[in-house]
Parts: structure tokens; C-alpha cells; sequence
């Protein structure tokens, strides 16, 4: 899993070779990942019920938790539904745009960069 680097005791004429690389260990590089809010459009025509039905199957959201959201949207125009890594936000969009078009509404989930 770790990097190895090897360490050449044989560029040193000093150095005795007693036949065994010296292997030490580097610290792994750990870097948090970049995160990507998934954002719900507003529009005139998706019916509310809908949209509640998609917070709650596509974004884990409670009945109350996914009313209180699609209000924010239809009152401000969008709103978060969830913030995730890049690829599970996009397919999370993806999906919501499919689902949406197979029914016949035209929702719509954008995907933007987390603020830290
Ligand atoms: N504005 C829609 C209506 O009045 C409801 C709606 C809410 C649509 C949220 C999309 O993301 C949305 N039927």
C-alpha cells in the first residue's frame, strides 16, 4: 500500500554492500477529496410531489426534510439536496435527470464545487 523508496548504498565507495536494500518508509500522502454540492433547479411545471418523491429516494431525505428543501427551491429558485465526491454528485445529477425526463418533468439537479 505505502511507498517504498529505495535507498542506493552502492553509489556510496564507502559504503560495505552487505547484499540488503535499505527500504524506508515514506509517510502516506493523504489529501481529503474535493467536494461538489448537488444543486435542484427550480422550474413552473415539475409537480411538488415529485419532487419530494425524488429527495426522498435519490437523497435519503426524510418526507419533512425533502418538503423543506423543494419549498426552499420553488421560493430562492434552487437549493443543496447533498454534497458529495465529484463522481457520486455527478451521478447523482445523472440520475435525477434521467428519472426526470423517463417521467416526463423537466427537474433538473446541477452539480457545483463545495465551498471549505
Ligand atoms: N415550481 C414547481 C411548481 O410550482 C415545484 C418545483 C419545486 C419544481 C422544486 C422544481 O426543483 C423544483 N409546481
Amino acid at each position: 500500500m505505502y511507498k517504498h523508496h529505495l535507498s542506493l548504498t552502492n553509489q556510496d565507495p564507502h559504503h560495505e554492500d552487505d547484499g540488503y536494500a535499505a527500504v524506508q518508509e515514506s509517510l502516506p500522502e493523504l489529501k481529503r477529496p474535493s467536494m461538489f454540492t448537488v444543486v435542484m433547479l427550480n422550474d413552473d411545471y415539475t409537480p411538488m410531489e415529485f419532487v419530494v418523491e425524488v429527495l426522498q429516494t435519490f437523497f435519503a431525505k426524510t418526507p419533512e426534510q425533502a418538503t423543506d428543501i423543494m419549498l426552499t427551491v420553488h421560493t430562492k429558485g434552487s437549493a443543496v439536496c447533498g454534497v458529495y465526491t465529484r463522481d457520486i454528485a455527478e451521478t447523482k445529477a445523472e440520475i435525477v435527470n434521467q428519472y426526470s425526463k423517463d417521467c416526463q418533468h423537466p427537474l433538473k439537479c446541477e452539480i457545483a464545487p463545495a465551498e471549505d
